[in-house]
């Protein structure tokens, strides 16, 4: 049924008439105003300024061609040029990717990783796995500290006891929840909302500029930072189309996702500031807590077992893509004074 109304909705856009000139079909997993559209807007006046308007952009936000597996699979077939494919749903796909989900990995500091997610060896290593996938990756960036929503208060592993919680779709989610006792339920972004209503699920696990404009807030009764992990998204583009391109095209958008950066991560920090504020405004029953070292410590213990869990799912290379992102964050956070060298 989703498909038909996904084949519906690209019929319409190839009956649409499409103005003259070049187009690039850019698909976004988020609602506008996210960081994810900021993005995407920001890339798309960049290329229409320095093309001169020979290159229009059309970004099409999360629902408009379905779900985060829809963009995905549409990325692939070329029916699109652009998407966002975050690790959360493209880990099904590219299973090493789901590191970038592991707990207690990726520094609690959106800054530091901003810097980490910058590291040469790890985009390198990115880019082989996506080029196998029939994916060409793009770039890798931080969309802000993740933070638990739930119906009741969770201070410790013990209080996820048989809590329906929501995940993404990629599977090592299941492996990181059930590991605090919780049972995991992978939905899609745009069922959450309506799950937490219905009291299908209790709780739900997201950046907070997404709390506020998915209102996950109206439905849960308790803000928690665990400090467990940053959202990473990344960019993909198909490999056919970016190699079609005249190379000043291709050189154009390396440096536009340069450029872009730097001024997602001020995106995203401005954002994640203005909509705790406007959720505190609006919900001030909200119970809004930071766990403290000892509590996260707790969970960290908890965590640590689903690296392993996580080397079986993605093998060999999902090791190798852990160690790179380990030495990338510790070199960000200075902590890794002048040694390059990562364990092969
Ligand atoms: O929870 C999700 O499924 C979504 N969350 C965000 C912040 N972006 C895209 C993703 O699909």
């Amino acid at each position: 049924m989703k498909r038909l109304a996904i084949l519906f909705v690209l019929l319409l856009l190839g009956c649409e008439a499409q103005p003259e000139g070049e187009i690039w079909r850019f698909a976004i997993e988020e609602t506008s105003g996210s960081v994810q559209d900021q993005y995407a807007q920001r890339f798309r006046e960049m290329v229409h300024e320095r093309t001169n308007g020979e290159v229009r952009v059309i970004v099409y936000p999360y629902g408009a061609l379905g779900t985060s597996d829809h963009i995905t699979e549409q990325l692939h077939n070329a029916t699109l040029e652009l998407a966002m494919s975050s690790p959360g749903h493209l880990g099904k796909l590219i299973p090493e990717v789901q590191a970038f989900l592991l707990h207690y990995l990726l520094s609690d500091d959106p800054e530091v990783n901003a810097r980490a997610l910058r590291d040469p060896a790890l985009r390198a290593f990115l880019d082989g796995l996506y080029a196998e996938k029939g994916l060409s990756f793009l770039t890798a960036f931080g969309e802000g500290r993740m933070a638990w929503t739930t119906r009741e208060p969770v201070r410790r592993p013990e209080d996820f006891d048989g809590m329906r919680f929501r995940v993404m779709t990629s599977p090592l989610l299941l492996a990181s929840y059930e590991a605090y006792g919780a049972s995991p339920t992978p939905l899609p972004y745009s069922e959450v909302y309506s799950g937490l209503q219905l009291r299908m699920i209790d709780g739900q696990v997201n950046p907070v500029f997404a709390i506020e404009e998915m209102s996950f807030y109206e439905v849960t009764d308790h803000l928690i930072f665990p400090g467990h992990a940053e959202f990473v998204t990344t960019l993909a583009a198909n490999p056919d189309w970016l190699e079609s391109l005249p190379s000043e095209r291709r050189r154009l958008i390396e440096d536009i996702v340069d450029t872009l950066q730097t001024e997602i991560y001020e995106v995203q920090s401005a954002l994640a500031e203005e909509r705790l504020e406007a959720i505190r405004a609006r919900r001030p029953e909200m119970q809004i807590v930071t766990l403290d070292a000892e509590e996260r410590a707790a969970f960290r213990a908890r965590a640590e077992p689903v690296r392993e869990r996580y080397v079986e799912l993605a093998g060999p290379r999902g090791r190798r893509l852990l160690q790179l992102i380990e030495a990338a964050v510790r070199r960000a956070d200075g902590a890794f004074a002048g040694d390059d060298s990562v364990a092969q």
